[in-house]
């Protein structure tokens, strides 16, 4: 275990002071997808990560939550704490029930660590193949763990870029859960929203038990946040990608910040902007409901009431 905290390089902080968004977030909105990092402190980061964030603390995101005007939050594990899931699992028992939690685990985690992660709201575990994020790992690993965590009903999320999706979809496939992409499988904008890299992606979505997030406009756009004729309309490039997917499988897709946004070096996104980048990408109130409200609650929340 190591306690340095000496933030990386470079690293853009948090955007603290974030603006009222225009857009007003349907009753029972989930977040679902977000972070905790550390405070250190408290919750060192894992010895093998590959960047040291500043902290982002569980009660910077309740703030979030309740200046955005989200019900609820899916905390998702993130590389820099490995697996050790403790930084996570404090937000979700201090959330009173309001938070669900994506882990990651080893393949060898105890049965008994399973359903404590799952009595404190854990529903899913994490696979990453982003390179500059993790060392690779044997999928035979990986399939071990998905069949460890079907059984409690868990999902398997999946976080790869989009010119690896042809090596890995046999191996998404063969996995025994349903799947959650992150950030649209992270394509790139500067292909046609109708090129062969984006209908891969859709094919694969179609056939499979996908779900898909709608996230991280802020990590694929080239044009970025800059407003439109003075409207709060940002990330207008990755705009036609995510209403595609919003429009073709209104009943799989879910919405994150990805507060606080790691990783960033060009700019830290205003989180109100991000609010007001969803009428965008769902126009209509019906795509808006089942986006933020409907699905990640029938995801996460089976059987409860928004
Ligand atoms: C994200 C994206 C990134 C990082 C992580 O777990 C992580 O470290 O997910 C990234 O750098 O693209 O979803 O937060």
């Amino acid at each position: 275990m190591t306690t340095a905290t000496q933030v990386t390089p470079g690293w853009l902080d948090w955007y603290h002071g974030p603006s009222t968004p225009q857009f007003v977030l349907p009753e029972g909105t989930v977040d679902a997808h977000c972070h905790v990092f550390g405070p250190a402190a408290r919750f060192p980061y894992a010895p093998e990560r590959k960047y040291t964030p500043t902290d982002a603390s569980k009660d910077d995101l309740f703030a979030l939550r309740d200046h955005l005007g989200v019900s609820r939050n899916v905390i998702v594990q993130a590389t820099c704490h490995g697996a050790d899931n403790s930084a996570m699992v404090d937000a979700l028992q201090a959330a009173g029930g309001r938070a669900r939690g994506v882990a990651t685990v080893r393949p060898d985690v105890p049965e008994a660590e399973l359903r404590r992660l799952h009595d404190a709201g854990v529903r899913g575990v994490r696979f990453n193949f982003v390179r500059r994020l993790v060392d690779a790992a044997p999928t035979d690993a990986l399939a071990t763990i998905a069949r460890r965590i079907a059984p409690l009903g868990w999902h398997v999320v999946i976080y790869f870029e989009a010119a690896d999706l042809a090596e890995l979809a046999p191996f998404f496939a063969s996995l025994p859960t349903p799947l959650v992409v992150d950030h649209m499988g992270r394509p790139d904008v500067a292909q046609p929203v109708d090129g062969p890299q984006f209908a891969r992606f859709l094919r694969f979505v179609e056939a499979n038990d996908v779900w898909v997030k709608v996230s991280c406009p802020e990590r694929l756009s080239a044009t970025g946040p800059r407003a439109l004729d003075g409207e709060r309309r940002p990330y207008r490039d990755v705009v036609p990608f995510a209403r595609t997917v919003v429009e073709e499988f209104g009943d799989r897709v879910l919405w994150g910040t990805d507060w606080p946004h790691p990783n960033l070096t060009d700019h830290m996104p205003d989180d109100g902007l991000l609010v007001d980048y969803v009428p965008q990408i769902a126009t209509t109130a019906d795509q808006q409901r089942r986006l933020l409200v409907d699905n990640p609650m029938r995801l996460y929340w089976p059987g409860e009431d928004a």
